[in-house]
């Protein structure tokens, strides 16, 4: 055999070496290794020699041909590894842009109320409760001075829950059940807010929603009369909306209070809204709460949160504060 292989290996390695992506290398493979490759030929060419030789120099040809195999392997798993390189950094991405330190999430404008008015009632001398959003009939109405089958049921346009006897157990309307929860729970003098989530079947427009919020607020002590629940609201007013806002107390009727009050807010358009009842408690809760009505008096009031934040930050649409849209809720 004439063929000097390794001179053959020599020049093949440094090609290798020299390919300069996959596909070059790809036509080197076939070039180095294929039919028409030195090898390929060279092995052709054995049948014309004697045994002796011809088992030596096809020994030599396999060696050369695995070494050639080895060389083009390696070049190959190089090459992949760099394009593969290259290519995570083309794909990259600039997660810089992020800025994650000053995009946080902030509190719901809601919530934020929520926070605000407990600090402003606890700031006041109150402290906070809570009570069930599933309520039993009696704290939602019964305790509350509302007789079965009275009409005044009917303000609330109730969900009941499929739970024990048929209208046993509903989705609280308001949060003043939390008013008897406490009454039960706690001895005179009573001041407490009490903050929550109450559902009604309305159907959701500029101001109503199904599922809002309310702030109940209940005093309950020696000699309290209809001037500290006036002086209340207005000392509240003042704290939470500051001057220029102006507040009005309408007559009303609920049945857990007498005499009643709705408490209305003027807008900077000059038109006002309802932002919710207020009243002396009546006798007949105080006594469904365990208290004697010769003793203790008091008052209470409830009002629209969503409203107050609605107030608050000029919002025109109560159900902005829903949609959950980021670039509206980021403003507050
Ligand atoms: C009540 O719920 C009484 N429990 C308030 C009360 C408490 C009176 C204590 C006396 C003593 P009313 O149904 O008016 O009352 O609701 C109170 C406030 O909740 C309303 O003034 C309004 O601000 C808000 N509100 C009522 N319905 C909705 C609604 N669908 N979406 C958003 N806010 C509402």
């Amino acid at each position: 055999m004439d063929l000097d292989l390794d001179q053959h290996l020599a020049d093949a390695s440094a090609l290798i070496a020299e390919a300069a992506d996959l596909d070059a290398l790809g036509a080197l493979d076939t070039e180095l290794l294929g039919r028409k490759s030195v090898v390929t030929e060279a092995r052709r060419g054995l049948g014309d020699l004697d045994p002796d030789r011809r088992r030596e120099a096809g020994s030599r040809l396999n060696d050369a041909r695995a070494a050639l195999e080895g060389l083009l392997e390696g070049r190959r798993v190089e090459l992949e590894a760099g394009e593969r390189t290259v290519r995570l950094e083309a794909e990259r991405m600039d997660l810089t842009e992020l800025d994650r330190g000053r995009r946080l999430g902030h509190r719901h404008v809601v919530t934020q109320t929520w926070e605000r008015l407990e600090d402003l009632f606890v700031g006041m001398g109150y402290t906070v409760a809570e009570g069930p959003e599933i309520e039993d009939e009696w704290h939602n109405f019964g305790a509350l001075n509302f007789p079965p089958g009275h009409p005044a049921r009917d303000m609330y346009d109730t969900l009941y829950v499929d739970y024990g006897d048929p209208l046993s157990t509903l989705l609280r309307t308001h949060t003043s059940p939390v008013q008897i929860r406490v009454m039960e729970t706690e001895e005179p003098p009573i001041y407490s807010i009490m903050p929550g989530r109450v559902f009604r079947s309305d159907t959701a427009d500029a101001t109503h929603m199904p599922v809002f919020h309310q702030i109940e607020a209940l005093v309950i002590d020696r000699d309290i009369t209809f001037g500290d629940l006036a002086g209340t609201l207005e000392a509240f007013t003042t704290a939470y909306f500051g001057a220029g806002f102006t507040s009005r107390l309408r007559p009303s009727y609920f049945p857990f209070t007498e005499p009643s009050a709705e408490f209305d807010i003027r807008r900077p358009d000059g038109s006002w809204l309802e932002l919710g009842g207020c009243g002396m408690v009546h006798p007949n809760v105080l006594r469904a709460g365990g208290l004697d009505p010769e003793e203790w008096s008091g008052f209470a009031f409830g009002f629209g949160l969503d409203r107050l934040a609605l107030m608050r930050h000029g919002i025109d649409d109560l159900r902005e504060l829903f949609r959950n849209d980021h670039r509206f809720l980021s403003q507050f």
